[in-house]
């Protein structure tokens, strides 16, 4: 039996030997190696904070005390020690181990949600309850360099420097990096209290001189490095943390468990809040990843162990993306894009190569980059937001009152749009097309392939007097898929029979749709599909083929509650068109992880359940149109 095997929960830890410890570290490595080699996941994060984990779980005494890791992707380390390394075959995978802590999975795991820079609010929100309530706990919150720079954070610590009696620890996990180095003068400072030479020297000295005077020996030192003001900022008046009133302790080698347990135990006894300052190195004792220059395999997909070659993913839509990105770069000088602190993950590599100048990584900070691209907009430019769908929930202030009430062009590119599935409930970019639909002027684009892709991208970034939003899903595009005609702006791909049932498809479920009209068509019913290709506002055109038809449907991959199905209603209902409905979309859920296809099933987004549903609801309907005052609408043919 190994000696993870052994480990049954934090407290088999406590009795570990320094060598044991090294090899307990050892086997946790090359256990995060072999699972991720075949699932994919959160490796490089992970291989940075397993001396840091096993600290932790020595000093406190988790599920008393409370453990908080920031974004929760580099919780397997936590996972393995709070005795699940023994499912780790089955990370990621429907009815295994989540990629992020679950309430679920752990009494040891209390926060699910991996959008970044919520720890320290969570953590202030626990230390605060258990001082209240006279409860002798402690709260431990880990938070990257990364997730750092969102601003979230920085409005916790405000409250947290004054919170005196919240007996919490903030251990910063400082390895430099996002996914890409992280950016910002946050970074700066963050460097400058790790490297001043300054402060190294005096700490020397400082240390040789203490522990020469007979009598006065580490022990002296150490109450030294505890002082309520940290040593650290009384040579380094930069200190960041110190100037917000924080306690500061480090920086600490984060691979050095005996040195971060020391740090965290002298924080713990301090009883207020204290900040320590790891530093660590992401995807260390790897090589494949410390080697890994675009992001240190922040979360690979399926790898070589030996070699540290990924499973080759083909061209998603991200590459699309990326190589249009730089054609409208070239072509239009005022163009210029954003990342927050995902250059690689949305495909903006390109551009930033291409043009350095007019690219920004503004770091973890989603509400920041919409609020940016407003006054880059109004300073002239057209600004290209990139972000994750699910992200953009972050800034969803920002962009209905900072850009869409100025009447800003900025474009908003979302990937990962609608069911993702392997990162579980937060990562799914199911909310946009519900939220997004508020926002007045704001007008969303939704492609079902490359071509459209590129088409909607261009024709988005001509509009300079409302906020446009691209939004596209995970993984790769089909086949490009032609139309057969037009209707208004919208592109109409298959047209048989008679006028039973219309399909309005919004991007990406192109092929579901034109695979449920081949299975009507199959069974003798007359089909129209047809793609709105800008899905805000709903095109005329459609409201009047729905006038034509027996049956709407609407197939999206967002949610039912609110989105473009449900808006489609709405405009059908106050134009008086009282055509049938059926409304196929993502159950307004927080989804388990499993894969997209899987889940797609389950909630019965595929061709063969919304083509039954719809021949079961057209047996029940009258054979002529219901609308009595239908008119006909021409669709154009392509000459
Ligand atoms: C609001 C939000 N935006 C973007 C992301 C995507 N994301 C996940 S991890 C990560 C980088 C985190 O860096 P850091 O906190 O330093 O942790 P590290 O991986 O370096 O240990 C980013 C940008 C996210 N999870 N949440």
């Amino acid at each position: 039996m190994s000696l993870l095997e052994s480990i049954a929960g934090p407290r088999d830890l406590r009795g570990l030997s320094e060598d044991q410890l090294a090899l307990l570290a050892s086997e946790i490595r090359d256990a995060l190696v072999e699972s991720c080699s075949t699932g994919g996941g959160h490796l490089g994060p992970n291989l940075g904070v397993v001396e840091l984990t096993l600290a932790i779980h020595r000093v406190f005494d988790s599920p008393h005390d409370r453990v908080v890791f920031d974004t929760g992707h580099q919780a397997y380390v936590h996972k393995m020690l709070t005795g699940r390394a023994g499912e780790f075959d089955r990370l990621r995978k429907e009815g295994g181990l989540s990629g992020y802590p679950s309430q679920a999975e752990s009494d040891h795991d209390i926060v699910e949600n991996s959008h970044a820079s919520t720890s320290l609010s969570y953590a202030d929100g626990l230390a605060k309850a258990y001082a209240i309530r006279g409860e002798d706990r402690h709260t431990v919150a880990v938070i990257g360099d990364g997730a750092l720079t969102g601003g979230m954070a920085w409005e916790a610590l405000n409250n947290i420097a004054i919170a005196n009696s919240s007996r919490l620890v903030i251990v910063v996990n400082d390895n430099g990096r996002s996914y890409t180095p992280t950016v910002g003068g946050l970074t700066t400072a963050l460097t400058t209290l790790r490297t001043n030479p300054r402060y190294e020297q005096i700490l020397d000295v400082v240390k040789k001189r203490l522990t020469a005077v007979p009598g006065v020996g580490p022990a002296a030192y150490d109450t030294l490095h505890a002082m309520k003001k940290g040593l650290k900022d009384a040579l380094a008046p930069q200190g960041l943390f110190e100037d917000l009133g924080l306690k500061y302790v480090g920086p600490v080698d984060g691979h050095d468990v005996a040195a971060m347990e020391h740090a965290l135990a002298q924080a713990k006894r301090f009883g207020g809040p204290v900040i320590v300052h790891a530093i660590t190195r992401k995807g260390f004792g790897y090589d494949a990843a410390e080697q890994h220059e675009a992001d240190q395999f922040h979360s690979p997909g399926p790898f070589d162990v030996d070699t540290g070659e990924e499973t080759p993913k083909g061209r998603i839509w991200t590459d699309v993306f990326t190589d249009e990105m730089v054609h409208i770069g070239a072509r239009r000088q005022d163009v210029v894009a954003i990342t927050a602190a995902m250059m690689h993950p949305v495909g903006l590599h390109k551009f930033q190569a291409r043009f350095p100048d007019r690219t920004f990584d503004v770091g973890i900070a989603e509400q920041h980059a919409a609020t940016s691209a407003a006054g880059l907009a109004m300073g002239g430019l057209h600004p290209v937001v990139a972000i994750y769908a699910t992200f953009l929930n972050r800034a969803f202030d920002q962009v209905l009152m900072d850009v869409a009430l100025h009447r800003c062009g900025v474009t908003f590119v979302l990937d990962r749009a609608g069911v993702t599935g392997d990162d579980g409930a937060s990562h799914n970019g199911m909310w946009d097309m519900s939220v997004l639909q508020v926002v007045p002027g704001l007008r969303l684009a939704a492609p079902r392939d490359g071509a459209r892709l590129r088409e909607l991208l261009n024709e988005a970034v001509e509009v300079d007097d409302a906020p446009t939003v691209v939004r596209y899903p995970k993984g790769p595009p089909p086949e490009d898929i032609p139309a057969v005609g037009r209707a208004g702006g919208a592109d109409v791909l298959a047209r048989n029979g008679t006028k039973d049932v219309l399909v309005v498809s919004v991007g990406a479920m192109a092929t579901v749709a034109v695979d449920v009209a081949e299975r009507l068509v199959a069974q003798g019913i007359g089909v129209t599909v047809v793609d709105p290709r800008w899905v805000k506002p709903v095109d005329p055109a459609i409201v009047d083929l729905a006038r034509e038809h027996r049956l709407v449907v609407s197939v999206e991959d967002s949610g039912r509650i609110g989105g473009c199905g449900a808006v489609l209603l709405q405009t059908l209902n106050d134009a008086g068109v009282t055509t049938p409905f059926q409304l196929h979309g993502i159950p307004q859920e927080f989804l388990g992880h499993a894969k997209r296809a899987a889940i797609l099933e389950r909630i019965g987004l595929t061709s063969q359940t919304i083509a039954r549903g719809i021949v079961e609801d057209l047996v029940l309907l009258p054979e002529e149109t219901t609308d009595t005052r239908a008119r006909s609408v021409d669709v154009e043919h392509p000459s």
